[in-house]
């Protein structure tokens, strides 16, 4: 087994540069813990982007991987499989939803979303074809397709991809005056985060999606609630929108619906909508195979079985509680909702730094833009792990200098 520094090496030297990685190496995971090829271990803070809600290699999951994979794992969708529609059942129970068409990521989850929404504008609404217009919000991170990096507000995520695609309007989040100017006859959908993760977990105010409904039934619009990083239990309920008892018309889902161990992703929405799909008008080769669908449907049973809401509200209003209390004279502002949370330092802070002490203290986390560090644990943390890594972060926050 290689050594940490050869590994960063190797990963250097024959991989596009297309991330800036804390200098750390995993080689071992289980529940919040990983280890580093020399033994070290830490506590993971990030959770893969949310995408480990259930924990590092849950037993269950990785069991059923393991027992499906004796029995088949890929039949494309030219035929059915034995494995599929039940998982799209308990998603579909899960969610609220009448049907789900499942994918594998969630760039392709909100692709999905938007061809659905154009073909529906047109289909249903009769806006002319070519006409669909979205509105999105600034700070969004939906994905980094050609398409959605065209609606991005991040010049990192979309220099010189042009050209890019038209049909999309940007308002500022958390403002849904602006929401409603910004419609008109031929808008078809409203694509948004219900709390907006890559900047910096920016939680809306109160109400804000509640009107956000309203204006969307009032305007006969498409609510599209991106969820793939708030979703499933993330932010102290099952779905973010659930905290203000908001059903919007389709969401987007992904990340921890494959429970960390494999790529699943899907769109679900009631059949007046999924039903613009007719056969051939959409796909993807993995979507919907037998290996995914039964790691979703264990994901899916981990989240109920280990109550996982309560624990990611209960635990996240402790960890909020607890860094707010730390002396720190350049961390400005704690905010989330559930166990998705980030400190805000001041403009001029350089959050790697402390990010590379964290690491030396023994946990794992990352910076989003310059100055915000993202608090993520996996939501199976134990009152025993969040206390160490309160006492860690403490440790480290206190020993940084005022300006
Ligand atoms: C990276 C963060 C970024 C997402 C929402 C769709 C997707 C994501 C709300 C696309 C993915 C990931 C992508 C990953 C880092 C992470 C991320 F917000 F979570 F922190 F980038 F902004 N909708 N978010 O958050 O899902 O195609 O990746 O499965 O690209 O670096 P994906």
């Amino acid at each position: 087994m290689s050594d940490s520094k050869s590994i960063i090496l190797k990963d250097e030297t024959y991989g596009a540069h297309n991330y800036h990685p804390l200098p750390v190496v995993i080689a071992e995971a289980e529940g919040v813990l990983v280890k580093d090829p020399e033994g070290r271990e830490y506590l993971d803070f990030l959770s893969a982007y949310s995408a480990v809600n259930q924990g590092h290699r849950h037993p269950k999951i990785i069991q059923a991987l393991k027992d499906q994979a004796d029995r088949v794992t890929l039949t494309s969708r030219a035929f059915h499989n034995d494995v599929m529609g039940d998982f799209l059942q308990e998603l579909c129970a899960y969610t609220g939803f009448e049907m789900a068409l499942p994918m594998n990521t969630g760039a392709e989850a909100v692709e999905t979303a938007i061809k659905l929404a154009r073909r529906w504008g047109v289909e249903k609404r009769g806006v002319e074809n070519g006409k669909q217009h979205i509105i999105v919000c600034g700070e969004n991170f939906h994905g980094r397709t050609s398409t959605i990096v065209s609606f991005s507000t991040d010049p990192d995520a979309r220099v010189n991809y042009g050209p890019y695609m038209p049909g999309f309007s940007i308002i500022p989040y958390n403002d849904t005056a602006a929401l409603e100017a910004e419609i008109t006859a031929d808008t078809v959908a409203f694509l948004v985060e219900p709390i907006q993760g890559e900047a910096g977990v920016f939680v809306p105010d109160e109400g804000y999606l509640s009107e956000v409904r309203r204006i969307c039934t009032e305007r006969n619009i498409l609510f599209i609630a991106d969820e793939v990083q708030t979703g499933f239990c993330r932010t102290g309920m099952k779905f973010a929108v659930d905290h203000e008892n908001v059903r919007p018309d389709v969401m987007t889902l992904g990340k921890a619906l494959g429970g960390g161990v494999f790529p699943v992703s899907a769109v679900v929405a009631d059949k007046d909508i999924m039903g613009v799909f007719t056969p051939g008008s959409h796909g993807s080769t993995f979507g919907g195979n037998p290996l995914a669908a039964a790691v979703g449907r264990a994901a899916l049973a981990v989240l109920d079985d280990e109550e996982l809401a309560e624990r990611s509200s209960v635990l996240g209003g402790k960890l909020r509680d607890e860094l707010r209390k730390i002396e720190c004279p350049r961390l400005e502002l704690v905010r989330g909702k559930g166990l998705l949370n980030a400190v805000v330092f001041d403009e001029e802070f350089e959050a790697w730094t402390a990010c590379l002490a964290l690491r030396d203290a023994g946990l794992l986390a990352k910076q989003t833009h310059g100055n915000i560090i993202r608090f993520a644990p996996p939501l199976v943390i134990t009152e025993d792990e969040l206390d160490k890594a309160i006492a860690i972060i403490k440790e480290v926050f206190e020993k940084i200098p005022a300006k």
